[in-house]
C-alpha cells in the first residue's frame, strides 16, 4: 500500500505542476479578438474556455456569492484561505454582461445579465489580489475588488 501511496503523492505533484504550468502560461488571452465577442448577446465561446480547467467548480468546496452590476462587486473585498478549495459564484444583477477577473491567478467566470456562473479556485498562495471585471471600460467604472488570501487560523 506504500506504492500505492507514493504513486498517488506523485500524481498530486503532476497535477499541481501542470496547473502550475497553465496558471504560469495562462497569461489571460490578450485583446485579439475580444472585441469581436463584445456586441454579441448570444451564448458565447469565449477563446480561453478549452482551457478552463482552472475554473471548473470544486465538489464539495465553500462557495463565495459575489454580485456584479454597473459598476461594482458585492462584496468588494473577499477574504479565502490559504490552500482551502472555494467556488467563487459571480451573480449578475446588472443588465450588462460582467466577468471576475483574477488576472494573477488565470481565474475568470462570466454571467450575462441576469445570469450567474461559479468557478473553483485554490488560493495557494498567501496574498492580496486585485480582481475586476475585464469587459472594456468596467473595471475603469468601478468593477475591481480585492482577493485576500490568509494563512489558516
Ligand atoms: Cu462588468
Amino acid at each position: 500500500m506504500r506504492d500505492a501511496r507514493l504513486l498517488w503523492s506523485g500524481l498530486t505533484l503532476l497535477a499541481v505542476a501542470v496547473l502550475g504550468a497553465i496558471l504560469t502560461a495562462g497569461s489571460l488571452p490578450g485583446g485579439v479578438g475580444w472585441m469581436n465577442y463584445m456586441g454579441s448577446h448570444h451564448q458565447m465561446m469565449w477563446p480561453w474556455q478549452d482551457g478552463a480547467a482552472a475554473t471548473e467548480p470544486i465538489p464539495g468546496a465553500t462557495e463565495l456569492i459575489l454580485d456584479a452590476r454597473e459598476f461594482g462587486f458585492s462584496p468588494a473585498t473577499v477574504t479565502v484561505n490559504e490552500d482551502v478549495p472555494v467556488n467563487l459564484t459571480l451573480v449578475n444583477t446588472g443588465s450588462l454582461i460582467h466577468d471576475l477577473t483574477i488576472q494573477e491567478l488565470g481565474f475568470r467566470i462570466i454571467a450575462a445579465a441576469g445570469e450567474s456562473a461559479t468557478g473553483g479556485l485554490v488560493p495557494a498562495a498567501l496574498g492580496t489580489y486585485g480582481f475586476e471585471c475585464s469587459i472594456p471600460g468596467h473595471a475603469q467604472a468601478g468593477m475591481t475588488g480585492t482577493l485576500v488570501v490568509k494563512g489558516a487560523p
